[in-house]
């Protein structure tokens, strides 16, 4: 059976996607700004739709997991069969209905009769629609897409996804760790980078975070960490953020998480993007090649676009103007056609009998090894490109599993490690309820599953065979056990030490400041200042004075101007280190800064005064910037569209109650935009802006913002009337306005490939 081209209303919805595509592209040569945002794969009627019609396709940067059998078999049912069917509302076992509004009463007045079928199923599904969310890394967003392996890793593993050429479907869910599924995006904490890879034998999940070390050394202790970093239990307060007491009590007195808490106080802390990422697998693994030789490996991803945070302001203002901001710019890249690609890279090292690389012990996730000791080693590439059809059925219920490991890739015996074995399947029996979580959708292998697994809830496979042991005769033996010429997971033989049963640590494990210290060390004048500053807020919120000596006193093993400056800022004197500081040589790789990077899915606005009678710069610039692969809105003082007359009518899409400045990675002014009649402070706080003439206040605010931001900003026509009535300082760097609109945003282009102008901040 092949799978149907999608007929009526489906069919026409297609036909008629592509039409609208067709007619834009024609108007901008070929390339239509595709502004990411659309809510459906339909167009909406005014009036509500009276002719039934099959339900719509999903959009076209969305997909659902790729059908599979509950027992991995590729499924015959083509996409749609994910989705609702029919034209016409059912109950939950397919009985058509013809209302929904009215419960059955007896008479139109009632009472409410328990016959009600309809009513009960309804209320009982509803009461039933959430699930636990996740302990840890509630709050996430997830995309699809592909890894495509280069072949540099076959001398390493015989996993068959790391051959050369070979493509593999993934499923990829970046996270925050202390929020809760509601709370915003860009706070100050670690993010998780979950890959599942659906290999052909079978599922492989590389689930890592954004930071390659961690607060603990043992998961014993995991429980812990995390009950200080979660709200107050009294009263549930602060919502997904460290800055409070109990976090800082913690990691004062427990010193292992200083380094991890560092990283979180630098830019790494509040990404700019999931796009502009890295990922790492943290621990160490062990692979294992063809000849059963086996190698240490680091798992380290690379963002092609750089790795790049947000301005602490720009967080802030994030949490409340778009709490969904990461979540968001992730889909609407997707959509617009910038799809985030990460290679994936090894560190490698010899797997020696101690386990150590350079003195550094690779069983310690509280340490990394610097690039410049061992070079990340490109062995692939992931590109995601298509965002989930359903949040819940993919986002939500996917179960990663540190443990699910394919023929080629083991553990080590890091005991941070060695306890998520455990925690990752037990979590998803509460949270997924039951045993049978692999078998929902968005987990289920690309390859075929034959074990002896039975029964429990939510059992989705119908089982054949009336032997599911071992050894039977009754159903002819099977399943056998793989033999030589298929390759199986094998645990790699690895001998262990005489050794007496202890509850302790390697001495190793004691260095709680060098690796710290590297960090601090090797960022720039301006991260370092991001570190001080993140340190004086975080800990001014703490109530505690005894926390914030005792938190200064790990400061002071750190560095002694990093934690001199924090104490200034608190009020309080800063104490001599109570060990020996160590010299370390800085690691440039640690830095952020420096470089240049692709400007795929930047926001450009473009700000679009009132009757501005020639808008073929605007579309100049529209256009440029789409074909420069970035997004470009414009924004003017009322929506709709805008015209001149001359050409396509220009599609408004913020207005000046709408804007802020943090969605926007450049601004380009059309001229200065005079104040629009809604500009009143009662009505839209950020009207209040102060600024000078007529200029509209809140394009004061948005250019000022956007300046302290470190952005580009640009212009033709009188733009500069209105960067000085924003309070710009004369000469600005970083903001150029030209002659016209072609030359300005290829300045801009060359600006925002440093990601900001950094000359702006206060080294
Ligand atoms: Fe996790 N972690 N973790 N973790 N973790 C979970 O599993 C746990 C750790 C990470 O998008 C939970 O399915 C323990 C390190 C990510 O669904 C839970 C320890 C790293 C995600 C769990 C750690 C991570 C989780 C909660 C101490 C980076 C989100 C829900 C040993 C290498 C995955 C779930 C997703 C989720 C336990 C430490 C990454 C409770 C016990 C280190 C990215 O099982």
């Amino acid at each position: 059976m092949t799978q149907q081209e999608p007929t009526g209303i489906i069919g026409k919805a297609k036909d008629a996607a592509a039409e609208v595509v067709d007619e834009i592209s024609s108007a901008v040569g070929g390339a239509a700004p595709i502004i990411p945002g659309t809510p459906g794969s339909g167009t909406p009627t005014i009036d509500e739709p009276t002719e039934p019609h099959d339900p719509l396709p999903p959009k076209p940067a969305q997909h659902g997991p790729v059908p599979h059998s509950p027992t991995g078999a590729p499924s015959k049912d083509g996409e749609l069969a994910a989705a609702q069917q029919g034209a016409y509302l059912t109950t939950a076992t397919g009985v058509p209905l013809r209302d929904t509004d009215h419960s059955l009463k007896a008479g139109p007045r009632g009472p409410v009769l328990l016959q009600d079928h309809h009513l009960r199923e309804k209320m009982m599904h509803f009461d039933h629609e959430r699930i636990p969310e996740r302990v840890v890394h509630a709050r996430g967003a997830a995309a699809h897409g592909v890894f495509t392996s280069n072949g540099a890793a076959t001398t390493l593993t015989r996993a068959a996804f790391l051959a050369e050429g070979a493509s593999t479907p993934v499923f990829t869910r970046f996270s925050t760790v202390l929020g809760s599924r509601g709370s915003a995006d860009t706070v100050r904490d670690t993010r998780g980078f979950a890959v599942k890879f659906y290999t052909t034998e079978g599922n492989f999940d590389l689930v890592g975070n954004n930071i390659p070390v961690f607060f603990i050394q043992d998961a014993i202790k995991f429980p812990d960490v995390i009950h200080a970093g979660k709200p107050h239990p009294d009263i549930e307060v602060p919502q997904a953020q460290s800055a409070h007491d109990t976090f800082w009590d913690f990691v004062s007195l427990h010193t292992e998480g200083q380094h991890h808490a560092l990283w979180n106080m630098s830019d790494r802390g509040i990404p700019r993007s999931y796009r502009m990422m890295e990922g790492f697998g943290v621990h160490t693994f062990r692979l294992v090649n063809a000849d059963d030789e086996t190698t240490l490996v680091k798992f380290h991803w690379k963002p092609r676009l750089g790795v790049h945070s947000l301005t602490w302001e720009e967080a802030q203002l994030a949490a409340g103007v778009d709490p969904d901001f990461h979540r968001r710019d992730l889909a609407d890249a997707i959509e617009s056609g910038a799809h985030p690609e990460w290679d994936l890279g090894v560190q490698v090292f010899p797997d020696t009998p101690d386990q150590m690389f350079e003195g550094i012990d690779l069983l310690d996730s509280t340490k990394l090894v610097p690039e410049e000791l061992a070079p990340v080693q490109v062995i692939g590439t992931m590109t995601l490109d298509a965002n989930p059809g359903n949040y819940f059925a993919e986002t939500e219920q996917v179960a990663f599993h540190a443990g699910h490991f394919v023929p080629g890739i083991d553990a080590t015996d890091d005991p941070l490690f060695q306890g998520r074995l455990f925690s990752y399947l037990d979590t998803q029996l509460t949270r997924l309820g039951g045993p049978n979580f692999d078998q929902i959708p968005i987990n289920r292998p690309h390859a075929p599953v034959n074990d002896m697994l039975r029964d429990g809830y939510h059992q989705d496979a119908v089982h054949t065979g009336i032997a599911p042991y071992r050894p039977n005769s009754i159903d002819g033996g099977c399943p056998f056990l793989a033999g030589e010429d298929v390759s199986a997971f094998i645990d790699v033989p690895q001998a262990v030490e005489a050794s007496t049963k202890v509850r302790a640590a390697p001495a190793s494990y004691d260095d709680h400041f060098s690796q710290a210290r590297l960090f601090y060390l090797s960022l720039t004048d301006v991260e370092q200042a991001h570190v001080k500053q993140s340190y004086a807020f975080e800990l001014g919120k703490c109530y505690e004075q005894a926390i914030k000596e005792r938190q200064l006193l790990a400061l002071a093993n750190i560095d002694a101007d990093l934690c001199q400056k924090v104490a200034d800022t608190l009020g309080l004197p800063a104490p001599e280190p109570t060990i020996p500081l160590t010299d370390e040589v800085p690691s440039p790789a640690l830095s952020q800064i420096g470089d240049t990077w692709p400007v795929d899915g930047r926001m450009v606005g473009i700000v679009v005064p009132d009757g501005l009678d020639d808008l073929s710069g605007v579309r100049e610039v529209r256009d440029a910037v789409f074909a420069a692969s970035m997004v470009p809105l414009v924004i003017a003082s009322h929506g709709g569209v805008l015209e001149d007359g001359h050409g396509d009518p220009v599609t408004v899409q913020r207005t000046w109650l709408t804007v802020r400045s943090i969605e926007l990675d450049a601004i380009v002014l059309a001229g200065a935009p005079a104040a629009a009649p809604d500009a009143d402070p009662s009505a839209d706080v950020k009207a209040a802006a102060p600024s000078t003439g007529t200029l509209e206040p809140r394009a004061a605010l948005l250019l000022s913002e956007a300046y302290r931001h470190g952005k580009a900003l640009g212009g033709w026509g009188d733009s500069v009337a209105a960067l000085e009535a924003s309070g710009l300082p004369a000469a600005p760097a970083g903001v150029y306005v030209g002659d016209d609109a072609s030359d300005v945003i290829a300045h801009l282009v060359t600006l925002l490939g440093s990601h900001r102008v950094w000359e702006r901040f206060p080294a």
